[in-house]
């Protein structure tokens, strides 16, 4: 629970609501912010946390707003986990009781697994664009949809459910990272390559790390998912790139042939990185170089474009 009263943006992302259905629950229901420091915007108080957390509860259980809404109002404010809404407004969860785990990832994460689970893609695309906006494209893929992603694999791997959960977020994902790259389009020739390998459909940490780059001002061209080692090959001899990024996420994809294939081309990268959790790395070609995370990948990626934009100057 909160020991200083929050802001609106701060409740939101922390119940992993969108701003405006906070909005309309205040106008709506009354249940809104009840500290006011004068000359400042009202904040929201632990008691008013906990009234929110009962309507954000009893909604995603399918409770009209009006029926949870009355329900919030009656818990006492000496009760900060607001466990006054008695047991029989508790019908089985939607979702089968389940939750997405975040392990220890803070409390955006924790809000931007329940929305996932209401399947709110609002609430979902406003928490990614604040962490983006706020924190940047590498802190926002490690700390908040890294470990989203990899709760939602853990509950399907385990229930073979959440495949809805699955796709919205991962379009919620792929939309908020595009929004990203778009905003600051580098300039500058694009020496590096990136692709997903051939029939790899794990394409978010590709576009994470797009993001990335341009949040770094390096230039790139994105090939995407599901690329032929020919197509790929083709893309490098037109397009000559100093470095070329292979993602692979699954073992499935993994073929080290197509890295093979990469350095034997006429218009070979000086840099070719086989990235992913499908690479094994005692398959790898000599001269194939694997990056641990994101960070590292950019910083590989930033380096060889430094070393040419040097080259060219000398
Ligand atoms: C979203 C998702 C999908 C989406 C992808 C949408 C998209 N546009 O990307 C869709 C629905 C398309 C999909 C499809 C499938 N999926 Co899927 N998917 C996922 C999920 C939930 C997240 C993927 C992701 O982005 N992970 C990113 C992070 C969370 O992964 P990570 O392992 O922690 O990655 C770290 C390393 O790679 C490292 N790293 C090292 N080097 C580098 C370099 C860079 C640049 C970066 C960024 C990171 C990095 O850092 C990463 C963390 O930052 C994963 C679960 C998971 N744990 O990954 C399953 C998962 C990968 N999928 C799985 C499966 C089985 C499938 C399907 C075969 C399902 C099916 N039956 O059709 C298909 C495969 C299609 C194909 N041929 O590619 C399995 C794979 C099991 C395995 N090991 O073989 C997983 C693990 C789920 C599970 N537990 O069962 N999937």
């Amino acid at each position: 629970m909160v020991d200083e009263a929050l802001s609106a943006g701060a409740v939101a992302r922390r119940l992993g609501v969108a701003v405006t259905t906070l909005r309309t629950w205040h106008q709506r229901y009354g249940l809104g912010p009840s500290e006011h420091v004068p000359g400042h915007h009202r904040r929201y108080t632990s008691a008013d946390l906990a009234r929110l957390e009962i309507m954000r509860r009893l909604t995603a259980e399918g409770v009209s707003p009006a029926e949870a809404a009355r329900w919030a109002r009656q818990a006492p404010d000496s009760s900060p986990n607001g466990t006054a809404a008695p047991r029989r407004i508790q019908p089985p969860s939607r979702d089968g009781g389940g939750s997405i785990p975040v392990g220890r990832a803070g409390p955006a994460a924790r809000g931007l697994a329940r929305a996932a689970m209401r399947l709110d893609a609002a609430a979902i695309s406003e928490t990614i664009a604040h962490a983006l906006a706020t924190s940047g494209v590498v802190a926002t893929w490690e700390g908040l949809l890294r470990p989203v992603l990899a709760g939602i694999g853990e509950r399907h791997a385990a229930t073979a459910g959440l495949i809805e959960v699955e796709h919205l977020v991962s379009r919620c994902v792929s939309e908020a990272l595009a929004a990203a790259s778009r905003a600051r389009v580098p300039t500058g020739p694009a020496r590096i390559l990136l692709s997903c390998a051939d029939e790899e459909q794990h394409t978010l940490p590709l576009e994470a790390l797009a993001a990335a780059l341009a949040e770094a001002g390096v230039s790139y061209r994105m090939l995407g998912a599901r690329v032929p080692a020919a197509a790929l090959v083709e893309a490098v001899n037109r397009t000559g790139p100093a470095a070329v990024v292979l993602w692979s996420h699954t073992r499935a994809t993994a073929d080290p042939a197509q890295l093979s294939a990469l350095l034997a081309a006429p218009r070979r990268p000086l840099l070719a990185l086989a990235a992913g959790p499908g690479w094994r790395a005692d398959t790898l070609p000599a001269g194939v170089v694997r990056p641990v995370d994101l960070a590292e990948a950019v910083s590989l990626a930033a380096a060889v474009r430094d070393s040419l934009d040097q080259s060219t100057r000398d």
